[in-house]
């Protein structure tokens, strides 16, 4: 009996032992890993950095388009603007409630939202009014060079 006894107390001690351990070997995992994010960001950071926050970040346009439509044309066949360049892109309704889509440029203008800036790769994009906006409406149709 008495030995049984001991040899239970022996092994809570040698769990106790074990116990310790873990917890140490918790606390070293723990402490590497935030070793490991701060060395990450430190090093990572200023090199990543400057590529996320071009995409979070809006742009600050360069330059400034101006599109006037009207029923039912743009004011121009044509826009140009500078390839890679922020560039403002704004809606002007002289005349009814027209909007404008750009294909492949991620523009969607309309009298709610009027104006967005983008930077371009070079090539020649179709304009189009998004917008229901009467009998000409299939016409309203330009293009932005982007050069
Ligand atoms: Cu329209």
């Amino acid at each position: 009996m008495i030995g049984r006894r001991w040899a239970g107390v022996a092994a809570r001690g040698k769990n106790k032992e074990r116990e310790g351990i873990v917890i140490h070997k918790k606390l070293a995992a723990i402490l590497c890993a935030a070793a490991l994010v701060l060395a990450l960001s430190a090093c990572g950071g200023n090199g990543n950095g400057n590529e996320e926050s071009a995409g979070e970040t809006p742009l600050v346009a360069e330059q400034n388009l101006v599109i006037k439509a009207s029923n039912w044309q743009f004011d121009q066949p044509e826009y140009t603007i500078p390839k890679n360049t922020p560039v403002e892109i704004k809606l002007v309704n002289e005349q009814g409630a027209h909007g404008i889509q750009i294909k492949g440029a991620g523009v969607k203008l309309n009298a709610a939202k009027t104006s967005k800036v983008v930077s371009l790769d070079a090539g020649t994009y179709e304009i189009k009014c998004n917008v229901v906006c009467g009998t000409g409406h299939l016409n309203m149709s330009a293009k932005l060079i982007v050069e």
